[in-house]
């Protein structure tokens, strides 16, 4: 039985995308931790690529050397440290895991890694040697072809067998190593590249996580298309849910949110099953629809996805970029710099007031499903969780109205636009009568929102 993401209690999820350990360790302490954020998908950790002739892209970091921890963000000892200071903090740490290949035939076809390991396309020293590759050792051409798209390479990515007993068991391994400092789970990179047993057989050798005790969760990676479907995953963890990027991030581009009240049965998978997002690390490159570029539309979608009870929630925190092959703020070797929320390179996009306001929402109303739905035009939606929250997204004019909630009678800081904290708002309040209604003004292309646990 596959781990599942706690459901009803800090299970958001932040992408700390290409953020160094020792950043991530004191975001945990001052921002994270103290916010409610359930855990952090971190960047891959191994030993990769080093392409100083390309002026250290972010997409190094996908091609394996080893499984040394020594990468740009730092090395064994800060990401050790990292996980101890973020589990004190109550945030679990998810490893962006890469099992399906080793480098590519890019520009740099040999060493050394990141942490100095000389290899070749084929030839990881101590490691793997070309028996443990596919035999295809050709770029997947046939994308309807489900063996292709398993046993062939993608982008000239070297193909691991990942059907041999060893290459498995060396897979296992490295998780088992990162579960032995702590990492409670696993984002599986490139998951539909890989045989649905192959990741089932190398998922079932894992530890449980030291200290918490259960089994760590895992989400893999699944892209659909025509020849593989998410659901054929979903019996060793969760899967990433592209369909709920798209609906979701078209609703607000578009300003048509009436059709957004119920989305089980249009997504790939069921909610407790799929891992949503409105942007990743990928789309927001390759296929934008919405992003940290696009302002008030980008972040109503955010404070959506954490308000609406579909799936586990994933929020994407980007380093600023106009070059999509660009690195992080790095040193001449390639060496990451420290993130630094206060300058314009690192956008931290989980730091929003509204969005961060919106993971204590999210954690205050659990389980409870959707009620007391209001659709105005197509562009002004509201609607409850029970009786712990309330939400209102208004992407057309100024709207006021008298709101009919489930809530317990209070004042409530309105936690999209105030911090609550320590008992006192430092945004709007709103008062909600003994028979649920309140009446508010919400201003054009703005969000309010309301919950138990955030009343003065
Ligand atoms: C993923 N998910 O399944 C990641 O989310 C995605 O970012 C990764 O691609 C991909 N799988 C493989 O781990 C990125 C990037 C690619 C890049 C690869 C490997 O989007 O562009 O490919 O990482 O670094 C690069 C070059 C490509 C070249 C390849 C091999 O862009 O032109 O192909 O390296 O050298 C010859
Ligand atoms: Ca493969």
């Amino acid at each position: 039985e596959p781990a599942r993401a706690a459901t009803g209690g800090r299970d958001v999820i932040v992408h700390l995308f290409q953020w160094p350990w020792e950043s991530v360790a004191r975001e945990c302490e001052t921002f994270l931790g103290p916010n409610g954020y359930g855990a952090i998908q971190v960047s891959p950790p191994q030993e990769h690529v080093v392409l100083a002739r390309e002026a250290h892209p972010w997409w190094q970091d996908y091609q394996p050397v080893s499984y040394q921890l020594e990468s740009r963000r730092g090395g064994r000892a800060e990401f050790a440290a990292m996980v101890r200071t973020c589990r004190e903090a109550g945030v679990k740490i998810y490893v962006d895991a890469v099992l399906n290949h080793m480098s590519g035939s890019g520009s740099v076809n040999s060493g050394p890694g990141s942490a100095g390991s000389p290899y070749t396309k084929y030839d990881y020293p101590g490691i793997y040697q070309s028996q443990d590759f596919h035999d295809c050792r050709r770029d997947i051409s046939n994308w309807n072809d489900p063996w292709e798209v398993r046993n062939c390479e993608l982008v000239g990515l070297s193909d691991l067998k990942t059907e041999s007993g060893y290459v498995r068991d060396r897979l296992t391994a490295y998780l088992n190593d990162l579960i032995g400092l702590g990492v409670a789970g696993f984002r599986i990179d490139a998951a539909k590249h890989m045989a649905v047993a192959d990741i089932a057989a190398i998922t079932a050798g894992l530890n449980d996580v030291p200290g918490w005790g259960g089994r760590p969760y895992v989400y893999q990676e699944v892209i659909e298309d025509a020849a593989i479907r998410p659901d054929e995953y979903t019996g060793q963890g969760d899967v990433t849910d592209f369909r709920y990027h798209r609906e979701v991030s078209n609703a607000f581009k578009q300003g048509n949110l009436s059709g957004l009240r119920d989305l089980s049965g249009r997504m790939a998978v069921g909610s407790d099953q799929a891992v949503v997002f409105v942007d990743n690390h990928d789309t927001q490159r390759s296929d934008p629809i919405l992003t940290y570029k696009d302002g008030d539309a980008y972040r109503q979608a955010t404070e959506f996805m954490l308000a609406h009870p579909f799936g586990t929630p994933k929020v994407m925190s980007s380093f600023a970029f106009s070059d999509k092959e660009a690195g992080p703020p790095a040193s001449g070797d390639g060496t990451t710099s420290a993130a630094d929320c206060a300058s314009a390179a690192w956008v931290c996009e989980h730091r929003d007031p509204g969005i961060a306001g919106m993971v204590g929402f999210r954690n205050a109303v659990g389980d409870a499903g959707v009620t007391n739905w209001w659709s105005g035009a197509g562009d002004q939606i509201a609607f409850g969780r029970g009786s712990a929250g309330y939400a209102v997204f208004n992407q057309g004019g100024a709207l006021q109205r008298t709101f009919t909630t489930s809530l317990p009678p209070g004042v409530y800081c309105d936690v999209v636009n105030g911090t609550f904290s320590d008992g006192a708002c430092d945004g709007p309040t709103h008062t909600v009568a003994a028979d649920g209604t309140f009446t508010a003004a919400v201003p054009a292309d703005s969000s309010l929102a309301l919950h138990v646990q955030a009343r003065v």
